[in-house]
């Protein structure tokens, strides 16, 4: 049970207009009565003095009073909203801890409306994604996952398992009568249409985490080849030097861009060869770590005879593609070409030309389709347990279809329940919590 009284600066840290101080919890009414003299109507802004221990006026605004369980943690919130002054906020925030609440830990307004059934998990994760959010597309998917959209395709499908495995539990202690219930086709149909709309959610889920999440894009090659000239024509400003020195860059350069709504981390790097410098070779070295850990490498193009070394250089797992710059030199008009899996497109850094070339191939090779509509917010971890149901109510089914043991589909279906109910916190643990909170800022 939550005791503890507990503020923050609900607003973003450094000046503005307004800024906002949060105080949630049983005390929250007496420390701001006895801040502002007394408390408006529930819900109704009053114009009101915040006054220190000795009584001066430390700035003044509106108070707004949420009393529990109509707020958004359940608890009694008051709103202080004074001007977005960080010291007169700080001194509002001292005030109030003077007089009993202690500050909020990252998350921890987001974690009480969690824990006092306001919203689930999913929904308080998609406050922290909105807040994240880097494009359009996934501010609006985050909407639609803390207004429940998500959350609710999630619960539709724990009915339909749960419905399910009563069935098949009910089965199982008649199966000494002479109708075999589990025979029926009823009960495979049931799992396959599971099944389906698993992968329906997850196809969705898988776009929602790219929203979120993005990939990440490195620019590598031979010197000179454009990595550089590449890099600020996707960032869209001179972020890397460009020489027509070979070997100009030597440290990898990280920028996040989006592109057709896919958030892209992208990293400029040195140029690959051979080379006794030694400031080269470490920027090789760390050219090398940086394709580790891409998602997709543009091998910008320079001498053939290399780029087929240097592909081959490359671990198996990474998607590729060869990037022929500078076709403004040649006359040539941009184009792609698929050959025995490899994917060639001919570009101009200089001139822009063939940009959205790249920028369909890039949410190709990702998965992304921009034109999605009904997209939620999704996480890695949101994925992950999707992928896990479908794994148990596919193994259930194999276990009634082939041996017709009900008691392991009823086992399996019990397990992907389990798997559906972490997304929306109905079965959690205190670590995952934690490390989700923990995540969030102050005063969310
Ligand atoms: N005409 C033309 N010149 C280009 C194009 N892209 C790059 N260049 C020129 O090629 C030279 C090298 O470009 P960079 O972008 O610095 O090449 P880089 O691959 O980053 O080279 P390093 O950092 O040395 O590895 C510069 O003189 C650029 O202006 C292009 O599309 N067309
Ligand atoms: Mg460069």
């Amino acid at each position: 049970m939550t005791t503890e009284t507990i503020t923050a600066v609900a607003t973003a840290p450094g000046r503005g207009g307004v800024g906002v101080v949060r105080i949630s919890g049983p005390n929250s009414v007496a420390i701001a009565e006895t801040i502002c003299g007394s408390l408006p109507k529930p819900r109704y802004a009053e114009f009101t003095t915040f006054k220190d221990a000795q009584g001066d006026v430390i700035d003044s605004g509106l108070v707004v009073y949420f009393p529990n369980p109509a707020s958004f943690t359940g608890e009694d919130v008051v709103e202080l909203q004074g001007h977005g002054s960080p010291i007169a906020l700080d001194l509002l925030c001292q005030r109030v801890m003077s007089l009993g609440a202690r500050m909020a830990r990252p998350g921890e307004f987001s974690e009480r409306a969690f824990l006092n059934n306001k919203i689930d998990l999913a929904q308080a994760e998609a406050i922290a994604d909105l807040i994240d959010s880097a494009t359009d597309q996934a501010a609006r998917g985050a909407v639609r996952s803390l207004h429940g959209e998500f959350s609710a395709q999630i619960n539709n499908l724990l009915r339909q398992l749960i419905a399910l495995r009563m069935f098949v539990e009910a089965a199982i202690d008649f199966s000494d009568e002479e109708i075999d219930f589990l025979a029926e086709e009823k009960v495979g149909e049931q799992v396959q249409g599971l099944l389906a709309q698993l992968d329906e959610i997850a196809a969705s889920a898988q776009q929602g985490s790219l929203l979120r999440e993005g990939i990440s894009v490195v620019l590598a090659g031979r010197p000179n080849a454009g990595k550089s000239s590449l890099h600020n024509r996707l960032a869209g400003h001179e972020a890397a030097i460009v020489t027509n020195v070979a070997g100009t860059t030597r440290d990898v350069l990280r920028e996040q861009i989006h592109l057709g709504g896919l958030p892209l981390r992208i990293s400029d790097t040195a140029g690959l060869h051979d080379t006794q410098d030694v400031v080269e070779q470490e920027g090789i070295k760390r050219t090398e770590a940086e394709i580790l850990q891409a998602d997709h490498v543009l091998l910008i193009s320079d001498d053939e005879a290399h780029d087929t070394a240097i592909l081959a250089s490359f671990p198996a797992d990474i998607t590729v593609t060869l990037i022929q710059n500078k076709i403004d030199l040649m006359d040539e008009t941009p184009r792609r070409e698929d050959n025995d899996g490899l994917t060639t497109l001919s570009l101009s850094a200089k001139t822009g030309a063939g940009l959205d070339l790249l920028e369909q191939r890039l949410c190709e090779a990702a998965g992304f389709h921009p034109e999605q509509e009904g997209v939620f917010i999704a996480r890695r971890r949101h994925l992950d347990a999707l992928a896990r149901a479908r794994e148990a109510v596919e193994t259930g089914y194999h276990c009634l279809a082939d041996s017709g043991a009900g008691e392991l589909l009823a086992e399996e279906l019990r397990q992907a329940q389990q798997a559906l109910g972490e997304i929306t916190g109905d079965f959690t643990t205190d670590d995952l919590l934690g490390e989700i909170f923990s995540n969030f800022c102050v005063g969310k």
